[in-house]
């Protein structure tokens, strides 16, 4: 291997959110580039495939040592990515949100960099959402998390509205740079393309992991709204803590012959190319990484205007954006899609067009590459 080529460690968590999608997706296109990519998480992320050439898949898995009750994961992730770097030193190490992982990171080169006269890794931390607006900024937290994020190499986020978030939540300097390198999607594989199944009514669709910054009851009560007025389905993809919660909502509503609730292991694009618009009324979003796979296959979205959000979705152009909890207006402006299909095939065509000319890989990974090359000087 070239030392064009680089090593490069990847951490992140394994579960279905997004910071472990952009993670995959950046550690397989660095190894289809050649270069040789470690990737440390709890379990295998749910789009990595570990059989691929030039990367290797670590898990971390922490041992139980009674009377240690609480979790030893941040110390058993240190601990492997020395192990791994020592057999193969490490250039850069990039982790995917804040806590634990920059800490753990952080640790791993400090130790490495003790016991070895060779240059220690570098560390790129990726910031995603609530690792600076909810866990990192808790009181608790906040000397950790700021500690960790301004020990890294380069500290990137996935819009300029988190960069900004980050500078004033958390007291970072504002000459403290952030790189913004926005979230990506894979074009290919969410293309628009002709439903796979014929549905009674136009669906509406849902993605997310059910916490409850998600607002996945404004969810139905949009859809309420909607399907008072007219024909409508709604499918809801993912799993999480409020989902009971959701059940029962729709019990109450008795809209439950109207809405499926398909979990976690589908067949996303499928899903999405079935459906007539995305919804994401969500409380905060660095982001939207949902909202954009939703585009890339062609979804108008109506989504709270907030946080990334509007980086993401132009109103009036790929969708709409109305306040948070502002129901009454995503209802509106849902059946507004619904009723005028030309609006809607106006806005879809725009979504796609947008997440192709904005979004795509491959220009996102050679930013990042950029932020790798800059540290490594
Ligand atoms: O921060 C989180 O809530 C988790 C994280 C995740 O792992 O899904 O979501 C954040 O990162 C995504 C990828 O960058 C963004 O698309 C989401 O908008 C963001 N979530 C929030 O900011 C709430």
């Amino acid at each position: 291997m070239s030392r064009e080529s680089l090593r490069v460690g990847v951490v992140c968590f394994s579960t279905f959110g997004g910071s472990g999608v952009v993670a995959a997706e950046i550690a397989t296109s660095l190894a289809g580039r050649g270069h040789a990519v470690h990737v440390f998480s709890d379990d295998l992320p749910g789009r990595l495939d570990p059989t691929r050439p030039n990367l290797t898949f670590h898990p971390v898995v922490p041992r139980a040592y009674p009377p240690l009750t609480h979790t030893l994961y941040p110390l058993a992730l240190t601990s492997k990515i020395v192990e791994v770097s020592r057999r193969e030193p490490l250039d850069l190490i990039h982790v995917h949100y804040a806590l634990p992982h920059a800490t753990s990171a952080y640790l791993a080169r400090a130790l490495l960099a003790a016991e070895t006269p060779g240059p220690a890794p570098k560390l790129v931390t990726t910031l995603h959402g609530t690792d600076i607006t909810l866990v990192g900024s808790d009181a608790s937290f906040l000397p950790l998390t700021r500690f960790s994020i301004m020990a890294s190499d380069a500290v990137t986020t996935p819009s300029a509205w988190l960069a900004a978030a980050t500078h004033e939540k958390l007291d970072v300097p504002r000459d403290f740079a952030i790189d913004v390198v926005p979230n990506f999607v894979d074009t290919d594989r969410f293309s628009p393309g002709e439903p796979t199944t014929q549905a009674p009514a136009p669906t509406l669709v849902h993605v997310s992991n059910f916490r409850p910054l998600k607002r996945v009851d404004d969810v139905v009560r949009i859809f309420a709204r909607v399907r008072a007025a007219r024909p409508a389905r709604l499918r809801l993809v993912g799993d999480g803590p409020e989902r009971p919660r959701v059940e029962a909502q729709l019990a109450a509503l008795g809209l439950m012959d109207d809405v499926e609730l398909l979990g976690e292991r589908i067949e996303l694009p499928r899903v999405l190319r079935d459906a007539a618009l995305f919804l994401l009324p969500s409380e905060t979003e660095s982001f939207g990484l949902a909202a954009l796979e939703g585009m890339a296959c062609g979804l108008p979205v109506v989504a709270s205007a907030v946080g990334g959000l509007p980086e993401v979705v132009v109103d009036g152009e790929t969708g709409f954006l109305r306040p948070v909890g502002d129901v009454e207006a995503m209802a509106t402006c849902a059946r507004r899609l619904l009723d005028d299909e030309p609006l809607r095939r106006r806005m879809a065509a725009a979504s796609r067009l947008r997440a192709e000319t904005q979004f795509r890989v491959e220009p996102a990974v050679d930013r990042y590459l950029a932020v790798y090359r800059r540290v490594l000087g």
